[in-house]
């Protein structure tokens, strides 16, 4: 059954042992972020924290590291704790393969069970953390997402834009160039119009997965919500303009973009493990309205250094989206993608593939790069053999090690695209272009004669295994990949 809401989320994490509540007061300036850092970083993904007493904000409650561990992206998604990040997004594919679930419009909703409107709305009365030392205000929006109209199409996107408190009824919002909102504002630019939006905090989860997905441009992310989740998102009209909100999210801050009229966004602790900045000056919302639930839980995410929730859901939608761009290209003998949470799934890249014909790995790996996931940013395409796990780190290395060689198997592109934040281009405009690297590692498919790995005997693994309490008096418990790297 797909989660109702987001607290329906938190009772199953609580149920499975993944969720801690605070209790005790702790400050929205630097506390809140420390803990759920060293949170993170300590306990290999720690548990989900609901912080329920901030300082400055009686009644309301923040949630962190809500999908730092793999266990919590399966459960978010509703899969087997055991799943590895490349299996969920696997699922992520098959199950919104040709098939979109539009959003079902309900007449009323929690969401709306308090409304501040016009000259009462004060947005620093919203529990938003201020994350790291050097960045430049608080941040209400880091795990939320911005819903907007195109005027020609008339369908919603969401995207998940960080949002930073500017003053009472402004907070400047950093919708990178070309995506998807940017190319709605440009519609109401050219009318002078202002752009209608709501900004969401805090919902089911798998609308937050989608909202930091790249789809086309034509795609709501709400009917691929649906296609996620297996039933329709519910919907109301906001309270100030036309445009449908999750029913049940917690906090939903509505307003208006006027093209052209900037504010300065930033520092903020990015995903790349930098701050990234003041250099572009940003759009802002004007607020009109503040919906939210009673007994409110705002939803954040640390963003800042590898590995956070962030670089985890971005490992499986990145991936997920990347692998469902290849798949509809048709390129035969790829077995598996996957980015790691690491290169917050982006970054870098590795495919498994059989080459079956010449040229066969320059394709698959141009063929990343030319997808709408892969051209923002991908720099790095690691090509392995089908028998290499490309998420088992030790196999990855092996291929490099011993499957690699520098002259023949890399390749320079240059001029795609990049995204801004990258810290290894110069600050400025050079930061919209990169280079990429193709780095293979599968065996030539011209070699005559290939090198023989080594596998172990079928026969005599199934007689081991089958023996194994006879040696040792315990049952066998060989790791995963001797059984994967058996010739089949
Ligand atoms: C936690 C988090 C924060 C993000 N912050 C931004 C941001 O500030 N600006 C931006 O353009 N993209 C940001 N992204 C990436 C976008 O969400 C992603 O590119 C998404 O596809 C945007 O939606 P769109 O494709 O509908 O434009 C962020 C992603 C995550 C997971
Ligand atoms: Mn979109």
């Amino acid at each position: 059954m797909p989660y109702r809401d987001l607290r329906e989320f938190l009772d199953r994490l609580a149920s499975t042992d993944h969720l801690r509540c605070v209790q005790k007061e702790v400050s929205w300036n630097l506390e809140l972020s420390h803990i759920a850092k060293v949170n993170e970083e300590e306990h290999r993904g720690g548990k989900a924290l609901l912080f329920e007493n901030i300082t400055d904000h009686p009644g309301w409650r923040v949630l962190t590291s809500a999908l730092t561990a793999r266990e919590r992206l399966a459960l978010a998604l509703d899969m087997p704790t055991t799943s590895s990040l490349m299996n969920l997004s696997r699922e992520w594919v098959e199950r919104i393969k040709n098939k979109r679930v539009p959003p079902q419009v309900v007449e009323a909703g929690p969401v709306h069970e308090n409304v501040v409107l016009g000259d009462e709305v004060d947005i620093f009365k919203l529990p938003a953390p201020w994350f790291y030392p050097a960045d430049g205000g608080r941040y209400l929006g880091t795990a939320g997402y911005l819903i907007s109209r195109n005027l020609d199409s008339g369908r919603l996107n969401l995207g998940t834009y960080r949002l930073m408190m500017v003053d009472a009824r402004r907070a400047a919002i950093q919708i990178i160039k070309a995506k998807d909102a940017e190319i709605d504002l440009r519609g109401y630019a050219a009318r002078n119009e202002p752009m209608p939006v709501a900004y969401v905090c805090g919902a089911e989860p798998s609308l937050f997965l989608c909202g930091s997905t790249l789809f086309g441009l034509n795609e709501s992310e709400y009917d691929i919500a649906g296609a996620l989740r297996g039933a329709p998102v519910e919907v109301v009209k906001a309270v100030t303009n036309d445009i449908l909100v999750p029913a049940t999210a917690e906090l939903v801050i509505e307003g208006e973009i006027m093209p052209g009229e900037t504010l300065p966004e930033g520092p903020f602790g990015e995903y790349t493990g930098h701050y990234s900045g003041k250099e572009f000056p940003k759009e802002f919302i004007n607020i009109k309205a503040i919906t939210y639930r009673n007994n409110p839980i705002l939803w954040s995410t640390t963003v800042g250094k590898p590995v956070t929730d962030t670089h985890m859901l971005m490992a499986v939608n990145r991936t997920a989206s990347l692998w469902n761009d290849l798949s509809a290209m048709n390129i035969p003998g790829i077995k598996a993608v996957y980015g790691p949470p690491a290169s917050a799934g982006r970054m870098l890249v590795i495919i498994s593939m059989k080459p079956m014909y010449h040229g066969h790995s320059t394709q698959v790996g141009l063929a990343a790069f030319a997808t709408v996931t892969g051209n923002y940013g991908l720099k790095t395409v690691i090509l392995v053999d089908d028998d290499i796990d490309p998420e088992n780190m030790d196999q990855v290395m092996f291929a490099l090690s011993f499957k690699f060689q520098p002259d023949v198997g890399t390749q320079i592109i240059k001029r795609g695209r990049s995204t801004p934040l990258d810290p290894s281009l110069p600050i400025g405009d050079a930061r919209y272009m990169t280079s990429r690297i193709i780095i293979d590692c599968t065996t030539p498919y011209e070699w005559k004669e290939k090198p023989r790995q080594i596998y172990l005997d079928e026969q005599m693994l199934k007689h081991v295994k089958d023996h194994w309490d006879e040696y040792f008096g315990e049952p066998v418990t060989l790791p995963q990949r001797v059984a994967d790297l058996a010739e089949a």
